[in-house]
């Protein structure tokens, strides 16, 4: 089963231009409790490099494009987000990296906590460790 889950948004246009409307547990399958964006990063910058230990998100390339890799622990795969029509599901205990960012990338991600920082696993030993401690399927 793939890692990477991709949330379609429909788009409401009409003869103005577009429109995308999103709704915590609707088209964003959780309670939102922040919004944040990224902006203006820097070329050959990577971000993320962390998991978290039970933050749901949803990131958009709002404008421009990024690729993400995702890991479970087990498998890697990349994503490039690059339309304002879809998000990037990331689930909790799902180690993140950003890298190529377009110089006009403005990358959103809809959160479902408040920021907290001892929710971040910031080293990859520790994420394999916390997050296998966490998989029911281990038990
Ligand atoms: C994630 C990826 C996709 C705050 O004070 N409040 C916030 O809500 C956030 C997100 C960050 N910060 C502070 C913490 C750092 O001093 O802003 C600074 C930059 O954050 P960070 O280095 O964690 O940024 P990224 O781009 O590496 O990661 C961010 C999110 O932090 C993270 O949750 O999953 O984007």
């Amino acid at each position: 089963m793939s890692i990477v889950k991709m949330l379609k948004f429909n788009a409401l246009g009409d003869e103005r231009g577009s429109l995308i409307a999103l709704e915590q547990n609707n088209n964003i399958p959780f309670e939102v409790r922040r919004i944040y964006y990224i902006f203006d990063t820097k070329k050959n910058v990577i971000r993320g490099l962390h998991a978290h230990k039970n933050l749901k998100q949803v990131a958009i390339a709002i404008k421009g494009s990024c690729r993400f890799v995702l890991d479970d622990g087990t498998a890697r795969e990349d994503v490039w987000l690059k339309s304002p029509n879809e998000g990037l599901l990331i689930d909790s205990c799902l180690w993140r990296e950003m890298h190529d960012f377009s110089e006009d990338c403005v990358l959103m991600v809809v959160a479902s906590e408040k920021y907290d920082e001892s929710d971040y696993i910031r080293n990859y030993e520790d994420f394999l460790k916390e997050c296998e401690a966490n998989d029911p399927s281990t038990k």
